[in-house]
């Protein structure tokens, strides 16, 4: 499974650092939702769902986590824990977000606006349809 992570490129100078993202240059969808998550509650583990078609990029702008991706075949652990890293999770894939700091601030920026429709919430149902989608080793 290939595992994108973004290095976002900082504008720094004396004053500190600015990260600019640009939809079609930096990410490579049209982003159409930002949302983000904060005061993740210890032990907690969010996600855990697919989406059929969403792409988005995960950025812990604040804190650490980690994101578990897992293709139907293949599991691989990612830590975010620089505001410059990004996280590509494309559609047909199962993500977990866990481990988070205490002061943890997860921002994804989405290709598509909120729609419960999308998500694939049951595992077994998850791995029915990549199954059925075949082997496809972009995601
Ligand atoms: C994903 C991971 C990385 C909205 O009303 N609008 C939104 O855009 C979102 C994302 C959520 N919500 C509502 C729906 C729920 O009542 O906020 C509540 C929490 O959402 P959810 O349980 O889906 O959150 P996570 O952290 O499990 O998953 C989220 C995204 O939903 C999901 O698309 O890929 O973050």
């Amino acid at each position: 499974m290939q595992v994108i992570k973004y290095m976002f490129q900082p504008h720094g100078d004396e004053r500190g650092q600015l990260i600019a993202l640009e939809e079609f240059n930096d990410i490579p969808f049209r982003i159409k939702r930002v949302y983000y998550m904060y005061d993740t509650v210890a032990g907690v583990v969010r996600g855990k769902h697919a989406h059929k078609s969403l792409e988005q990029i995960l950025v812990c702008i604040h804190g650490t986590c980690k994101i578990r991706l897992d293709n139907g075949r293949e599991k691989k652990v990612v830590q975010l824990e620089k505001p410059y890293e990004g996280l590509y999770v494309a559609n047909n894939m199962w993500r977990e977000m866990y481990d988070f700091s205490p002061d943890a601030v997860l921002m994804v920026l989405a290709s598509d606006v909120y729609d419960e429709k999308d998500y694939i919430r049951d595992y077994d149902e998850f791995l029915k349809r990549v199954k059925e989608n075949g082997d496809n080793d972009e995601n």
